[in-house]
């Protein structure tokens, strides 16, 4: 039985005819190669390995390169000739589709991250509107929402799409969506202090700020505020900041074309805070930026790009993009120097500013984290 196996099989060899043969190999299963001459190119060689002209895709004119349909077999006879010098799969690539918003560079986000300060492990609470936490370019490690009713008692849940785009100015993380924050490696608390209408009180960001100090956030961002002041608000951003907290606060949307009157809002305007003026693309205040003595620093709050809930992206307006630019950098410079106290953290973002301008405008001038690091 097994000699006859064997006489068959011989016999059905002798019977293939040797063009068939040849056909099936063709038919072999070819895929992309990039292959390089030591020289200039002989297309002879290709053509000795069976390469025909239609499984040339492309030669290329500076370098002696081909792109080609290549059998596994073909590929590996060129790899072994003498005047190859390589010969590769031709690699999957794709766009990176991460845009870096123009403010990240602006504050020299991107030169500290360049340098490996990306705010690793520094805790920054938003206390906002609360943070979309699903969204595809966050990473938010915490939160808390001082609200009870079920619209609004989720901080990871952003009904307004505000603080969720101040999250990532901070943190948008560094990948290959989205867009890139300030700090992409810190630590994002959601802080629900203004409900999905984006309306809070003094009580809701009051019980914010104990919540920050009690869970030991280094960076607090309030892109919020008011017109009232508030003794009880001040004391509970004077404690914030006593307990080593780094507050900032948007100095508010209340400037003027002249840019003369004393409209910087609350809690900004408190000592303990630090009130964040916007620029433009140009170092030119917005028009609404608020003004007065207490701005602290400015930073880019116009035609800024972030994250919004359902991963999405928008660009908005206003000392509320500001803000988190500065909390971002606070974030970059804390990764850099943990040493030092809240204070002189401060300090150091004020003497390493670049100077824009009347103070009453642009305070210290534009954040700069690279400045602020190198120092
Ligand atoms: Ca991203
Ligand atoms: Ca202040």
């Amino acid at each position: 039985m097994k000699k006859l196996l064997i006489v068959l099989s011989t016999i059905l060899l002798l019977f293939i005819p040797f063009q068939h043969v040849f056909a099936a190999e063709t038919q072999e299963e070819k895929s992309d190669y990039l292959v390089m001459f030591d020289g200039p190119a002989k297309s002879g060689i290709l053509k000795a390995f069976g390469v025909d002209d239609e499984d040339v895709l492309h030669s290329f004119d500076l370098l002696p390169v081909y792109h080609l349909n290549l059998t596994d077999g073909q590929a590996n006879g060129l790899q072994n000739h003498p005047h190859i010098e390589h010969v590769e799969s031709n690699a999957d690539a794709k766009a990176f589709s991460q845009t870096v918003p123009w403010g990240v560079p602006h504050v020299q986000g991107t030169t500290a991250q360049d340098a490996g300060y990306t705010g690793n492990g520094v805790k920054v609470a938003i206390l906002d509107t609360g943070i979309d936490a699903s969204h595809e370019d966050l990473n938010v490690v915490g939160g808390y929402s001082v609200f009870d009713d079920s619209a609004n008692n989720d901080p990871f849940y952003d009904g307004s799409g505000h603080g969720t785009h101040v999250a990532g100015t901070v943190a948008a993380l560094d990948n290959n969506v989205g867009v890139l924050g300030v700090a992409p490696q810190s630590d994002l608390y959601a802080v629900k202090v203004l409900n999905n209408s984006g309306s809070g009180s003094y009580a809701g960001i009051a019980e914010g700020l104990e919540w920050s100090i009690q869970n030991d956030m280094d960076i607090v961002n309030m892109s919020l505020g008011g017109s009232q002041s508030s003794s009880i608000l001040e004391a509970y951003t004077d404690l914030a900041n006593d307990e080593g907290v780094l507050v900032v606060a948007a100095a508010g949307n209340s400037g003027n074309r002249g840019g003369n009157n004393d409209s910087v809002g609350y809690p900004a305007k408190y000592d303990s805070a630090i009130a964040v003026a916007a620029i433009d693309q140009n170092n030119n205040r917005a028009t609404f930026s608020s003004t007065g003595p207490a701005v602290e620093l400015s930073a880019p709050g116009v035609n800024v790009l972030s994250t919004v809930p359902g991963d999405n992206y928008d660009s908005y307006n206003g000392t509320s993009m500001a803000a988190p630019h500065v909390a971002g950098v606070a974030a970059q410079v804390w990764d850099a120097k943990p040493h030092l106290s809240n204070t002189e953290l401060r300090e150091l973002l004020q003497q390493t500013a670049q100077n824009l301008g009347p103070s009453h405008r642009y305070g210290h001038g534009l954040v700069q984290s690279f400045e602020a690091i190198s120092h």
